[in-house]
C-alpha cells in the first residue's frame, strides 16, 4: 500500500525557504559567562518556586550553551509530576488516503490528484484491516490522512462507524483540526455540527498534527494554503468546547526561529489556560527527504532534546510531553525520558508520513520492545489508555 516516494526538483532558491540567520543553534558548554549564569540561576529558582516562565526565559533556554542544565531542570519538573513513570499506548496508525488538496512544502506523504503513486482505502478495505490485521491488544487507532477531494463527507463519518462496528473497545484518535475544518466546508456545516456527527460515529479524541508552527511567517512560507495560526487556534478552541480532548504538536528543525518556537509553546499554553482540553504536547522533528525543503539538514539530536526540555518547562499546564520516537529516533527518545518527556507515544505500527520523508526508525515496535527500551532508560513503563485516564505498571514485557 505504501507508495513510492516522489522526487522534487533542485532545492528552491527563495530566501523564505532557508533557515534564517537567527535560527543558528548554540554550541554546548558546561561553564557560562557570569551574566548568563545569573540568568540561568534565576530561571532555575523560578521553576523551583513554581513560578511561570515567560517569553524571554523560553528564548534564553532555547539558546543557552548549558543544554544539559536545561535538561536537568526539565527532568526535575518531569519527575515532580510523574515520578519515574514513562507512559505508552498500544496503538497503530491508519492513513486512509494520501491524496491531498494542500501542498505543504514539508510533506512527502501527500500526492496530487493525478499521481498514480497515490492510494485511497475503501471502507471495505478498512473493515478488512480492522478484522484481519488489528492486533488483539490494540487500544488506539490514530487516524490522519490527506484532504482527498474524491472522498465525500459520509466517508469520514462512516470510517469511524466501521471501525467501531469491528472493534468497539478501541479508542479512535481521529482527524486533526485541518481535517475537521475541511469537513465543515465540505458538508457546509458548522465545526460544532461536524464534531457532533463524528462523536456519534465513535470519535474518541483528536490528534495534534497539522498545526506545524503558530507563526504567520512560517505559515506563509511553507504551508500557505492550509489553516493558519488564528484559524487553527479557533478550530481547536471550538472542538474542545464541544467536549473533545486533543493533543498539540509543534514541527521544528526547518525554517523556524527560536522566537517562533517559544511563541508557539506560549500560544498553546494560553489556549490551555482557557480550555484545559490538551492532553499531550508533542514536538515533531522535521524530516526533509523527498520534500520541497530537502535542502535543509533537519534537526540534530541536541535540538531534539532541547525542544523536549523547553516544552516541559514552558508548556506548564499540559500534563504530558511526548517524545515521538518515530521522528526523534528510539535512542533520542530514551534520553528524552531524562530531558522532560514522560511519554513515548506507542507501538505505532505502519507509520507512513515520516518514513516517506526519510525516517530511519522502525515502522513500529512491539509492546515488549517498547517496555524493554523504557526499562533500559531507567524508567518504569506504564501502559495507558489514550486520554491517560487509566495507566498501569507493566510488570513483565
Ligand atoms: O501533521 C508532516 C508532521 C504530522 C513531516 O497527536 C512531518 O498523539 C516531520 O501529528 N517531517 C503527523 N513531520 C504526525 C502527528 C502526530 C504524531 C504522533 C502523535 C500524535 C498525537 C500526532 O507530522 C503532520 C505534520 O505536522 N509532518 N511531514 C515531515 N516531513
Amino acid at each position: 500500500m505504501s507508495a513510492a516516494s516522489p522526487t522534487f526538483a533542485a532545492a528552491p532558491s527563495s530566501p523564505a525557504l532557508e533557515r534564517p540567520l537567527a535560527a543558528r543553534r548554540p554550541t554546548i558548554a558546561a561553564a557560562l559567562p557570569r551574566e548568563q549564569e545569573a540568568r540561568l540561576r534565576a530561571i532555575e529558582e523560578k521553576v523551583a518556586a513554581g513560578e511561570r516562565l515567560g517569553f524571554d526565559d523560553g528564548l534564553f533556554l532555547m539558546r543557552t550553551p548549558a543544554l544539559h542544565r536545561v535538561g536537568r531542570l526539565a527532568n526535575h519538573e518531569r519527575e515532580r509530576r510523574h515520578a519515574n513513570r514513562a507512559y505508552f499506548v498500544v496503538n497503530r496508525h491508519l492513513n486512509p488516503s494520501n491524496y491531498c488538496v494542500y501542498d505543504c512544502k514539508f510533506c512527502a506523504f501527500f500526492r496530487r490528484a493525478d499521481d498514480p503513486t497515490g492510494y485511497r482505502l475503501s471502507l471495505d478495505d478498512i473493515r478488512r484491516l480492522a478484522r484481519d490485521e488489528f492486533e488483539p491488544d490494540l487500544t488506539e487507532v490514530h487516524i490522519v490522512g490527506g484532504l482527498d477531494p474524491k472522498l465525500p463527507y459520509s466517508y469520514f463519518v462512516d470510517l469511524l462507524r466501521v471501525l467501531k462496528e469491528e472493534r468497539p473497545q478501541i479508542h479512535l484518535k481521529a482527524y486533526t483540526m485541518i481535517e475537521i475544518e475541511w469537513l465543515a466546508r465540505l458538508s457546509k456545516q458548522s465545526i460544532e455540527q461536524v464534531v457532533d456527527d463524528l462523536l456519534a460515529a465513535g470519535l474518541g479524541s483528536c490528534p495534534g498534527g497539522g498545526v506545524e508552527v503558530l507563526s504567520d511567517r512560517v505559515h506563509q512560507a511553507i504551508f500557505p494554503n492550509k489553516l493558519g495560526p488564528a484559524q487553527w487556534l479557533d478550530t481547536a478552541r471550538r472542538v474542545q468546547q464541544r467536549g473533545v480532548r486533543m493533543n498539540a504538536t509543534m514541527l521544528y528543525g526547518h525554517i523556524e526561529t527560536d522566537d517562533e518556537l517559544v511563541s508557539h509553546m506560549l500560544q498553546i499554553r494560553a489556549l490551555q489556560d482557557e480550555t484545559r482540553g490538551f492532553m499531550t504536547f508533542i514536538p515533531l522533528a522535521f524530516h526533509p527527504d523527498h520534500t520541497e525543503l530537502s535542502h535543509l539538514p533537519g534537526p540534530t539530536g541536541l535540538l531534539d532534546l532541547r525542544t523536549i526540555a523547553v516544552s516541559r518547562l514552558l508548556v506548564d499546564n499540559v500534563d504530558h510531553i511526548k517524545t515521538y520516537w518515530i521522528m526523534q529516533g528510539l535512542g533520542v527518545a530514551q534520553v528524552a525520558l531524562r530531558y522532560g518527556a514522560d511519554d513515548v507515544d506507542g507501538t505505532v505500527v505502519d507509520e507512513k508520513i515520516t518514513h516517506e520523508a526519510g525516517a530511519t526508525s522502525p515502522f513500529g515496535v512491539t509492546r515488549s520492545e517498547l517496555v524493554r527500551l523504557i526499562r533500559e532508560a531507567g524508567r518504569d513503563p506504564w501502559q495507558r489508555d489514550t486520554c491517560c485516564t487509566r495507566a498501569e505498571l507493566q510488570v513483565s514485557p
